[in-house]
């Protein structure tokens, strides 16, 4: 049987993210291909144009999946029957920011978001934060949307997932395809902990395979100074050797992220990492937005748990998951939590 058109909002359609995300979506490479998408792309007053410029190149790339595209700048409109909110579009921190003004002007951007889904999304809405500070955005946009059952929300640590993959795959000369079981965890900031205690490249665990190659003392210390810094900033490396931030790559974990959501990761796949509402797994506070590995048989993330972590995992992800308490505290401390 043929399916209904599935009812996408990107926030932030008219950005850079936006223009490499839209015409893949359109494309069926995030929900396959036999699924038609509407699109509604939500903007501020400023970035509408640059929608609609996009808007009008989908049209001229007659993809058979793309059902609609309506652009606006009226959250209800831009919500109205989403049954996925990409929330891309967010305020970038410039130049003598503290902490405290950028999570102050994202709320303002994310809890009426919040509210608008709340009120007009679909009653089986998907909400994936993309934009930064991802982890804090989807909670606060989750605290702000009544009644939207908390398993709904999730932020973007995708793309850092793919690139300890790649880092992985590259050292090893391997086939990222044959890695498995890599995680993230924490905050999508250089905080978080790309983890391969639990990882195996074609069934060979990478610890024993990184021993093997340069003893344990080295394999050690190229975890703790080269692979571990290396994903967690490699948003800085692309800023200053491509001149600006991440897009493609950007969007292309976007869809990997809501494509296992959604329609599942197959088991022999192994788990990917996303950060999604924290039931006080693995001692992470409840409620905070916290990325974990997970799976998906295609209704939600679910976290990987009874996982053992040894001290030097443990210390890292405590590090990363007490800058989520304090981004939330801040939050809190604005009167907006
Ligand atoms: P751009 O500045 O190119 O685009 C942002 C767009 O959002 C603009 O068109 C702007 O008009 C729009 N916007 C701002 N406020 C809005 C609102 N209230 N409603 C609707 N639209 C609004 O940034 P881009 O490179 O596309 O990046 C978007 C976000 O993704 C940034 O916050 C960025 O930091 C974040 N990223 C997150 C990543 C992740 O892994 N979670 C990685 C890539 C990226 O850094």
């Amino acid at each position: 049987m043929a399916h209904s058109p599935t009812t996408i909002t990107i926030t932030g359609a008219g950005g850079q993210i936006g223009y490499a995300l839209l015409f893949r979506i359109a494309a069926g490479d995030m929900l396959g291909p036999d699924r038609p998408v509407r699109l509604r792309l939500l903007e501020i007053p400023q970035g509408v144009r640059s929608a609609e410029g996009a808007a009008l190149e989908l049209q001229d790339c007659a993809f058979p999946l793309l059902h609609s595209v309506d652009v606006t700048d009226d959250i209800g409109r831009g919500f109205e029957g989403s049954e996925l909110a990409l929330l891309v579009g967010a305020r970038p921190r410039t130049a003598g920011m503290e902490r405290g003004d950028l999570l102050a002007a994202n709320a303002g951007i994310f809890g009426p978001q919040g509210k608008a889904i709340a009120e007009h999304a679909s009653d089986a809405v998907q909400v994936i934060a993309v934009g930064n500070p991802a982890n804090t955005n989807a909670l606060i946009a989750r605290a702000s949307a009544e009644g939207v059952p908390a398993d709904r929300f999730s932020a973007l640590t995708r793309l850092d997932h793919n690139r300890a993959v790649g880092q992985l795959a590259s050292l090893l000369d391997a086939s990222p395809d044959g890695i498995r079981d890599i995680a993230i965890w924490g905050n999508h900031s250089a905080t978080q902990f790309p983890d391969v205690s639990h990882a195996t490249v074609d069934g060979t665990p990478v610890p024993a395979l990184l021993a093997d190659r340069m003893g344990a003392d080295a394999a050690a210390l190229w975890l703790d100074e080269d692979f571990v810094p290396r994903v967690a900033k490699r948003g800085a490396e692309i800023i200053e050797v491509r001149g600006s931030s991440s897009v493609a790559s950007a969007a292309n974990g976007t869809i990997d992220h809501v494509r296992d959501l959604v329609l599942g990761r197959p088991a022999e796949a192994g788990w990917t990492s996303a950060a999604v509402v924290s039931t006080g797994q693995y001692g992470v506070p409840e409620g905070l937005v916290c990325s974990f590995p997970v799976r998906s048989s295609g209704a939600g993330y679910e976290v990987v748990e009874g996982l053992e972590l040894d001290d030097r995992a443990r210390s890292r992800i405590d590090a990363s998951v007490a800058e989520l308490v304090a981004e939330r505290d801040a939050v809190r401390e604005l009167g907006i939590l």
